[in-house]
């Protein structure tokens, strides 16, 4: 209906007043969403029966693509872009978010969730939705928290089992001054560095290494290059499907509740692929010649990590309230 042409349109009055209504209303959308991630990836896979659903339940008025691989930018690009209305929708790390809303730092704060349990708990009551609150201020709707596990240390040189074996190695991490400050105060050096760029900086000795998760350390190869996996585990990142607020208010209310309980379906399934693809991507890893130590002390790393956090309480009064309700609930 949405390419009719002017002929059509006749033919549709003569025929009857309610198929011209059809014709001619701007309900028809075709949304364009972001996504970093390969296409078998729980994210992936979750985004794409989001977009289904949805066009399903809107009898096809709203309908979109989906471009896997970042293909449409870096992250922190197309989080502007999003709230510019340019991306329609896309699914985010919270992580590269605090720059531009600052209530989504409280989760990059390294240990502030004892488990993943505990996040989930957290985020899908009043801390997140008070983070939710300040993402939707700045142009941001979330529509479903996604899981991102735990991210722990990976490099080429060696081993981490205390802070100190930190100090002197290249990490790249993801653009936000909060990871640069978590990695510097074990005196490594830190360089926010894009994604896709990781590999090959890692290959080429530009850095020595990196931090994410099992499924994002397999899916991009990064363990051929970097084999020593510490199970630090000292970032529990949630990620958030999320919709452009200029696309939101161009729904209807009808079409708003569809999107809204289908971001919600799809957060479910993510959640349940997630926990099958780690098994899997830690399995690929060690098969592929990944040497993973697990640390008998996080204590250490949890303490080193006082400067970053008197930094950021410091730098944010507003937010100790929220850091508190997250502390507060172990
Ligand atoms: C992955 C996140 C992705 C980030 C990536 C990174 O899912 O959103 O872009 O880490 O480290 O775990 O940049």
């Amino acid at each position: 209906m949405k390419h009719m042409n002017f002929r059509d349109n006749l033919l549709c009055a003569a025929v009857g007043g309610t198929m011209l209504l059809a014709g001619t209303t701007a309900s028809a959308l075709d949304l364009r969403g972001w996504n970093i991630h390969v296409e078998d990836y729980p994210v992936s896979i979750a985004m794409e029966s989001f977009l289904a659903e949805v066009t399903e339940k809107t009898g096809g008025e709203i309908t979109g693509t989906i471009y896997h691989n970042g293909v449409l930018g870096d992250q922190p690009d197309a989080i502007e872009q999003v709230r510019l209305g340019a991306i329609d929708f896309g699914e985010f790390s919270l992580g590269p978010m605090g720059q531009a809303i600052p209530e989504t730092n409280v989760v990059s704060l390294p240990f502030i969730f004892s488990s993943i349990p505990e996040m989930y708990k957290l985020m899908d009551g009043e801390v997140g939705e008070a983070i939710g609150k300040g993402m939707i201020a700045k142009g941001m709707v979330p529509l479903g928290w996604y899981d991102a596990g735990a991210r722990s240390f990976y490099n080429s040189v060696r081993p981490i089992n205390t802070p100190a074996d930190v100090e002197g190695l290249k990490v790249r991490v993801m653009s936000n001054d909060l990871f640069v400050g978590m990695v510097e105060s074990m005196a490594g050096n830190a360089t926010p560095m894009a994604f896709g760029e990781v590999y090959q900086s890692i290959k080429t000795g530009v850095v020595d290494g990196a931090e994410n998760n099992p499924p994002s350390y397999e899916s991009t190869n990064h363990f051929e290059v970097a084999k020593y996996y510490s199970l630090t585990e000292h970032l529990i990142i949630p990620e958030c499907l999320c919709m452009s607020l200029a696309t939101w208010e161009k729904l209807t209310p009808e079409q708003q509740a569809i999107v809204k309980e289908a971001g919600h379906a799809s957060a479910l399934k993510q959640r349940e692929l997630w926990q099958a693809r780690e098994a899997a991507s830690m399995e690929k890893v060690v098969a592929g010649g990944t040497i993973v130590n697990t640390i008998a002390d996080k204590g250490p790393f949890q303490q080193a990590m006082a400067p970053v956090y008197d930094k950021f309480l410091a730098a944010n009064p507003d937010l100790v309230g929220l850091v508190d309700m997250i502390r507060n609930a172990k």
